[in-house]
């Protein structure tokens, strides 16, 4: 059994800014009008990264390697909170098809764009968002890696849709691909230890 804490809450705290940026993102992101969503969004996640703290209580920082906290997950969305320590840098990656949202919450970040070539990768830009943007990808665009500004922490908002349970890392060197199944540290604030990804998300099942 997973553990109760890990599983969809029951009921969401009517007063928290976080669990209101979750009812108005899965009005949005339901399946009749995912095609028109995106300014709208990025408008809810920019609004809620400017003004709003009440992420604090889900971030966990961790020191071997950045933090995946989830926040809210669904069958169209799931929202998590990643904590970046100095120098934790995400490896370069695919989002598996899905839209991909992330707003900056507290430091900068740095993404840098990749292509797929046939020596291996090019990479692209670099761009930084400060505290209060909001960024978007998907492989159409390209794929990415993101770290905090050299020197600094930070802390961002994800926003995937649909869910992403498995995607693929690129090796910076050839290029190669590895298939991955992600998980998560953190779930509503409570730690996951050593729990199987697989019963976190079926205890999210509506
Ligand atoms: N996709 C990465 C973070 S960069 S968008 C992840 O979810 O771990
Ligand atoms: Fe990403």
């Amino acid at each position: 059994m997973t553990h109760p804490d890990l599983c969809r809450p029951d009921a969401t705290s009517k007063d928290c800014s976080l669990d209101r940026l979750t009812a108005a993102l899965a009005v949005q992101l339901a399946p009749e009008r995912r095609d028109a969503s995106g300014a709208e969004v990025a408008a809810l996640l920019r609004e809620y990264a400017v003004a709003e703290e009440s992420w604090r209580g889900y971030a966990q920082f961790r020191k071997d390697t950045y933090s995946r906290n989830l926040i809210w997950r669904s069958d169209d969305f799931e929202l998590l909170l990643l904590c970046w320590g100095e120098g934790q840098v995400s490896p370069i990656h695919d989002h598996s098809g899905q839209h991909c949202w992330m707003a900056v919450l507290e430091g900068e970040l740095q993404e840098v764009h990749f292509e797929e070539g046939p020596g291996g990768l090019r990479e692209g830009r670099i761009k930084d968002f400060p505290t209060g943007g909001v960024a978007y990808i998907h492989d159409d665009i390209a794929l990415h890696l993101i770290r905090p500004k050299p020197g600094t922490h930070g802390v961002s908002l994800h926003l995937y849709s649909s869910p992403i349970d498995a995607c693929r890392t690129f090796c910076p060197d050839t290029g190669a691909p590895t298939a991955v199944q992600v998980g998560y540290h953190s779930v509503r604030g409570s730690l996951c230890g050593g729990e199987d990804p697989a019963r976190i998300r079926q205890g999210w099942k509506a």
